[in-house]
């Protein structure tokens, strides 16, 4: 009988491998990749499905900050069904990611803007052959992302990264993309300093609600994890901005729910802020940072690279509570690896 979870656990420990083989995917693409000039477009749009959306959410709020660049994250669905509620006048850079480069969605939003003439298009995929890979002005492949398994862990976090990557590069941060070779060793750190930790809270049966916390450019990052905690275990799990838990949402709290920080630097005090709140409610706070923190990232990289190291230690969470209930995480509920529609 296979070992539950078996691919899910190899495909987390091996992200910081994947990622540095991203970059180097990029650094030879690089030439091409630069020939994209922000400034001729009206805005940037990121899309996906499902973990890829929040890659696009996550890379739209990243690339605004340092660009100052109008960028959006949309579903691909949104794009394909209600294109005038998501484009502008104006040109459109889009960029489609798709760890399988065929869900339905995806590749039909491409195809519509491609019809309409809004604009160019780059891809982002895990494999050569299918045909998001086709579509695109540029196409980015990863196969250091591919996985076996349904729920997203290394093909999200490669995705991202590139995303990162292309950033730093359009933005002209030599230095940022320099400081990204560090984040394979950073990775297989944290990977190493907190498994027992997320096997610990994994296993502790008296959680049964989870809040994970981030804005900027880490919402879209709490999304995905908070995504893999419903996916892998099946629990009451839900994403909020910082500031926003307060306004309702805190009502949630009791000494079984679990609050995770993804802390920044740039507003770390307003939202420590936070999650003191939470666990003066009774809430148990997990708190995720480059130092200072439950879980310290001590990267030693720009906070604009460093967002990636905020996933490993969630998706092994989440991981460890789907082992400890029992199920599991290479075969979510319901799930497919990719959704294609008829
Ligand atoms: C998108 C996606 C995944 C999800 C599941 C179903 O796939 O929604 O995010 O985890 O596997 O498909 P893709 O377009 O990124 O291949």
């Amino acid at each position: 009988m296979e070992e539950r979870g078996r691919y899910t656990r190899e495909e987390i420990l091996s992200q910081p491998a994947a990622w540095s083989a991203a970059l180097e995917v990029m650094e030879a693409q690089r030439k091409d990749l630069q020939s994209v000039a922000l400034g001729g477009y009206a805005q940037v749009i990121f899309t996906g499905c499902g973990s890829t959306y929040y890659v696009a959410l996550a890379a739209a709020a990243l690339l605004q900050e340092l660009s100052g660049v109008a960028a959006r994250g949309l579903p691909a669905a949104e794009l394909w069904l209600f294109p005038r509620s998501s484009f502008v006048s104006g040109k459109t850079l889009l960029v489609a990611i798709s760890r399988s480069g065929e869900t339905t969605e995806t590749v039909e939003a491409c195809a519509a803007f491609r019809n309409a003439g809004l604009g160019d298009l780059l891809t982002l995929s895990c494999y050569a052959d299918r045909p998001l890979a086709r579509l695109g002005r540029w196409n980015l492949v990863l196969p250091s992302g591919q996985e076996r398994s349904v729920a997203q862990t290394r093909a999200f976090t490669t995705l991202y990264l590139a995303t990162v990557a292309l950033a730093a590069l359009w933005t002209g941060k030599e230095e940022l993309t320099e400081g990204m070779k560090r984040l394979g060793d950073c990775g297989r750190s944290l990977l190493s300093r907190y498994g027992a930790l997320a096997s610990s809270l994994g296993g502790d049966e008296t959680l049964d609600r989870f809040y994970w916390l981030g804005s900027g450019p880490r919402y879209g990052l709490a999304c995905e994890v908070s995504l893999k905690m419903k996916e892998m275990s099946l629990s009451h799990s839900e994403p909020f901005h910082f500031m926003e838990f307060r306004h309702g949402p805190k009502s949630m709290i009791t000494p079984s729910a679990l609050i995770v920080g993804f802390r920044s630097s740039f507003q770390g005090a307003r939202e420590e802020a936070v999650l003191r709140e939470a666990a003066a409610l009774g809430g148990r706070v997990v708190t995720i940072a480059e130092e200072g923190a439950d879980v310290t990232l001590i990267s030693g990289v720009d906070e604009a690279i460093r967002n990636v190291l905020y996933l490993p230690v969630g998706q092994l969470l989440a991981f460890e509570r789907s082992l400890s209930r029992g199920l599991d995480p290479d075969k979510p509920h319901h799930l497919d690896a990719v959704v294609k529609l008829t």
